[in-house]
């Protein structure tokens, strides 16, 4: 799932590119506002030097979009498009057409010039283009004589892009009043004068240009001189009468992308975004006791749910104390949109109080990293993080600085984009027809499921069941279909069993839908595979690959359709054997006497015991190795940190887990050292009433290391953990919480546990070692 950092669609380029559209849009409105000003004075080279550069850029940039072809093609050969022209023509009425004899064989002649100030016309408020209902508009196939307000509702300003709202009539040539009325700010005390209604308290009559004013004018409000006044453009006008804020804005568009979870951790600079959720009412918004906890659970939201919840935080210290948990989204493929607070944009720099360089910061973890500079960039730039953290599985980071969040926004008048689904992607032919001759022809075929066809179980079943092979799953995929299903032969792997190995090892065709071949795995790469992946880059593992490079969804069904149906004598007693003997190996091991408790008989109880439904969210270390080993999945649903492998992980995953499936049982196993990382966040399950239940297995060591240790040689140095009462922290917290040290209390315990609807920790005290 994860992307090539050579891949042309490289996010940071991609990224700067966007900005220097932007920025040069923003520039392109700011020089022609700049022109429109100087529309009474004499039009001098130097400026129409200037928008001739402009227009230039803009040319370019229009033959590299898309566009139509009309408009491409005259383009190329005139090397201006007409609505260019028009604009020219509209904002320099003075302006000689003959110094653009090229255009004029396709532009409309200079007769129409006179003709076009008399018509109505219309100005984008954004990047001041302007309509001729007269002339039409020919880039976006708009017929001359059409009037304004039956162009349809979804045309767009040929320019920017800009919604129909974002234009204004301009006042016809007959008209009395300025062409173009302006509106002037006093920089002392707000005041605005408008050229248009002029000012009634001094005598002024509407339609006096601040240019006219007397000299000795001044404010009304505070007496301040002329000189004291700024120019307000359009559309900060329109911005500022919209009621909306940017933070309010992002907070709509997360929701009408269907992200309605925020986890987070307030502060200075996210204080508009965190008022602005107050104001929707629609997110839920869950504060968490440390920022990491908000970036595992936003991971371990979307790997259940396959939907995006959001992080949000402060500049500086929040935005990395997010870092751990958004890598773990990032190595697991998880969509995570991470939203930041920024220090104002004039504390931008260095030696900033909480000013970290968060595009750099971010820059290694995400698939898309941008700041948001200008309040116009902001539905693009959200849109886009989130098409982003969408399509390209990962971290989409945004930060806002302090300032921006505040600033009123007419999101009307921002560009954006549609977020789309993944798209099914259909293997070619060639490579189908491959896979099917190899499917044909092999003698022992075994299937590997891997997270990727996690949601395709019934088409792996089928295609197992038509060519008569074997299922074997990676760790993050066991439980796709129920262990004890006389095909499924558990993990494969350094938590699976003898069993499956064999069988992988003996085969002469490995087929892996949707399998990252971790080492854990350890696939055999001699062995010939056919090998199904949405991501092109990881395909070709092993000598003897053949890529298909499709949806599981879309190419498990198809292979299913071309292979010939199979049927090998005597496997089905065989797996049947196989089966017997590692349910009775689990059943051994599972010593019902032992004290302390042996973690095998801990895992024996929980298959026994939790609902075939509930969702199990995993820590990492000795308790996640006898979990994939020992615990028999019915449709249970787990999560856990697969890549990264960060201890942790397990208690915030179960936050998001209630949240996503309130009607489940939600169950955190995990370790005495792995939850001593999140328990400040019991809390937090508390106060936002969370009903789980927490296993701890207190072994009273970092268990895994103590192992590793051991496995190298090592004498065993510092594993031991003092711990602290974790059933009576669970009943400090508002929780509830018990202590287990016999194994015959361990399954009432958690029966009742599960029946108490609350937070509980039970505290299970067991055997650190892991063969007795
Ligand atoms: C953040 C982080 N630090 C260190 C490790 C290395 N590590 C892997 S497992 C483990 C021990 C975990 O101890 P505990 O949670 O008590 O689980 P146990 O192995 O005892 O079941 C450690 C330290 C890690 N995976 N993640
Ligand atoms: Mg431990």
């Amino acid at each position: 799932m994860e992307y090539d950092d050579d891949h042309p669609d490289d996010p940071a380029n991609r990224t700067n590119q966007d900005c220097d559209d932007i920025d040069r849009d923003t520039r392109l409105t700011e020089e022609t506002d700049e022109i429109q000003d100087k529309e009474d004075d004499n039009t001098d080279d130097r400026i129409i030097h200037k928008v001739n550069c402009l227009l230039q850029e803009i040319e370019d940039d229009y033959c590299n979009h898309d566009c139509d072809d009309d408009a491409k093609e005259r383009a190329e050969h005139t090397g201006i498009s007409s609505f260019h022209l028009f604009k020219f023509i509209c904002f320099f009425p003075g302006t000689d057409p003959l110094l653009h004899t090229d255009h004029l064989s396709i532009c409309p002649p200079p007769l129409l010039i006179g003709e076009m100030q008399a018509m109505s016309q219309w100005k984008c408020s954004v990047c001041g283009y302007v309509y001729d209902e007269e002339a039409g508009e020919p880039s976006t196939k708009t017929a001359p004589d059409t009037p304004f307000d039956e162009i349809p509702h979804e045309w767009r300003c040929p320019v920017c892009a800009a919604e129909k709202s974002a234009f204004s009539v301009l006042p016809g040539e007959g008209e009395s009043g300025p062409a173009l009325s302006m509106i002037w700010r006093c920089t002392v005390c707000n005041y605005r004068y408008s050229e248009e209604k002029g000012e009634p308290a001094t005598k002024t009559p509407a339609g006096t240009r601040f240019a006219e004013l007397a000299d000795d004018w001044r404010c009304p409000v505070c007496g301040a001189a002329r000189a004291a006044f700024v120019m307000v453009r359009k559309d900060a006008i329109a911005h500022e009468q919209s009621g909306m804020t940017v933070s309010d804005v992002i907070i709509d568009g997360l929701l009408a992308a269907g992200i309605d979870l925020v986890f987070g951790l307030p502060g200075t600079s996210s204080l508009g975004l965190v008022d602005a959720i107050r104001k929707n009412g629609k997110v839920r918004y869950i504060v968490v006791r440390h920022g990491e906890a908000a970036a595992m659970a936003a991971s371990a939201y979307n790997k259940l749910t396959g939907r995006i919840a959001a992080c949000l935080t402060i500049a500086g210290p929040g935005a990395t104390n997010l870092a751990t948990g958004l890598y773990d989204a990032k190595e697991d493929g998880a969509s995570v949109l991470s939203l930041n607070g920024q220090v104002e944009m004039q504390y931008t720099g260095e030696y900033g109080m909480q000013e970290i360089d968060q595009d750099a910061f971010f820059r290694p973890i995400t698939v898309y990293n941008n700041t948001i500079s200008d309040r116009k960039m902001t539905l693009l730039l959200l849109s886009r993080a989130i098409r982003y953290a969408t399509l390209r599985h990962g971290v989409a980071q945004l930060s806002i600085p302090n300032d921006i969040q505040k600033q009123s926004l007419d999101p009307s008048i921002c560009k954006t984009e549609i977020v789309i689904g993944e798209p099914a992607i259909i293997p070619d032919a060639a490579s189908l027809r491959q896979a099917k001759e190899a499917i044909d022809s092999a003698i022992s075929p075994v299937v590997i499921a891997g997270f990727g066809a996690y949601h395709d179980a019934d088409a792996v079943l089928a295609f197992a069941e038509a060519i008569d092979a074997p299922i074997l799953t990676t760790y993050r995929a066991k439980g796709i279909l129920p262990e004890d299903h006389p095909r499924v032969i558990s993990v494969l792997g350094s938590v699976g069993s003898p069993q499956a190995r064999i069988l992988a090892e003996r085969s002469d065709l490995i087929i892996a839908f949707g399998v990252g071949f971790s080492k854990f795995t350890n696939v055999p790469l001699e062995t010939p595979i056919i090998q199904v992946d949405t991501n092109p880059v990881r395909l070709g593992i092993g000598k003897k690959t053949i890529p298909l490079w499709g949806t599981c969804s879309e190419t498990i069904p198809l292979l299913t359709k071309m292979a010939g149906k199979k049927t090998r004598h005597g496997l089905a007693d065989e797996l049947a054997g196989m089966k017997k003997a590692w349910f009775q190996q689990l059943e051994k091991e599972a010593d019902s006497g032992a004290v302390p408790i042996r973690p095998p008989f801990i895992m024996k109880v929980l298959s026994d015991t939790l609902p075939f439904d509930s969702v199990i969210c995993l820590d990492v270390g000795e308790n996640q190795w006898w979990f994939g080993r020992n615990f028999l999945m019915k449709q249970q649903r787990f999560t856990m940190s697969g890549y990264l492998g960060t201890m942790g992980f397990g208690f915030p995953a179960a936050i998001a887990a209630k949240l996503a499936c309130p009607e489940k049982q939600v169950i955190c196993i995990t370790g005495d050292g792995g939850f001593s990382q999140a328990m400040a966040d019991f809390v937090t399950a508390v106060k936002y009433d969370l009903p789980m239940v927490v296993i701890i297995m207190n072994n009273r060591q970092l268990g895994m290391i103590q192992v590793e240790q051991l496995m190298e040689n090592y004498p065993n140095f510092g594993t031991d953990l003092h711990n602290p009462d974790f059933a009576a922290y669970a009943d400090a917290c508002g929780g509830a919480g018990f202590r287990v040290e016999q194994p015959g209390a361990l399954e009432g315990v958690v029966r009742e546990a599960l029946s108490m609807n609350r937070p509980v920790i039970i505290d299970v005290i067991c055997d650190a070692r892991r063969i007795v």
